[in-house]
């Protein structure tokens, strides 16, 4: 379960690359998401009403989402697994608040790797696709047990 360091090294090395281009990565991660999974669109009152590809394009608001999610994710990543602090607070407010189950964890986790590998591809190899998947499952799981403790089935 754990990642070794040279893991963790790829892990941060190749969100060293995302993080310049953090809105436009998180806006292309949420639209897909609510194109694959639709269910997940319902969950956000200020985004359920869209309807077409150009009116998520040209949202500010989902673009602003986009980068909420992937900086708090890129937080979490780059404490290389040490990340009680910063998580806590995220499963408090998505446990009780938002309501995010846990498959919606693994949705986003799927596509943020397939976003990277489009926009990455020469940096963003196997292995490195393998050491983002296994942070991202740690990520999940701590999620989960946090979500647990809160009496959240998720
Ligand atoms: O916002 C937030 O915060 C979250 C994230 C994390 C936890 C990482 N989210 Cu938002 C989530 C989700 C979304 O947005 C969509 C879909 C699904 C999930």
């Amino acid at each position: 379960m754990g990642l070794s360091e040279q893991e963790w090294q790829k892990v941060v090395d190749i969100w060293g690359k995302v993080e310049p281009d953090l809105s436009l990565h998180g806006q292309e991660v949420i639209i897909r998401m609510f194109q694959n999974h639709p269910e997940t669109q319902e969950r956000f009152d200020k985004f359920k009403n869209f309807k077409t590809l150009d009116e998520m394009k040209s949202s500010e608001e989902l673009k602003k989402h986009g980068t909420t999610v992937l900086s708090a994710l890129g937080k979490i990543l780059k404490q290389k697994g040490s990340h009680e602090v910063e998580l806590a607070p995220l499963a408090q407010t998505h446990a009780n608040k938002h309501k995010i189950p846990v498959k919606y964890l693994e949705f986003i986790s799927e596509i943020i790797i397939g976003v990277i590998a489009e926009k990455h591809s020469a940096e963003f190899g196997a292995d490195c696709q393998e050491a983002m998947r296994k942070a991202l499952e740690l990520f999940r799981n701590d999620m989960a047990s946090k979500y647990k403790e809160l009496g959240y089935q998720g």
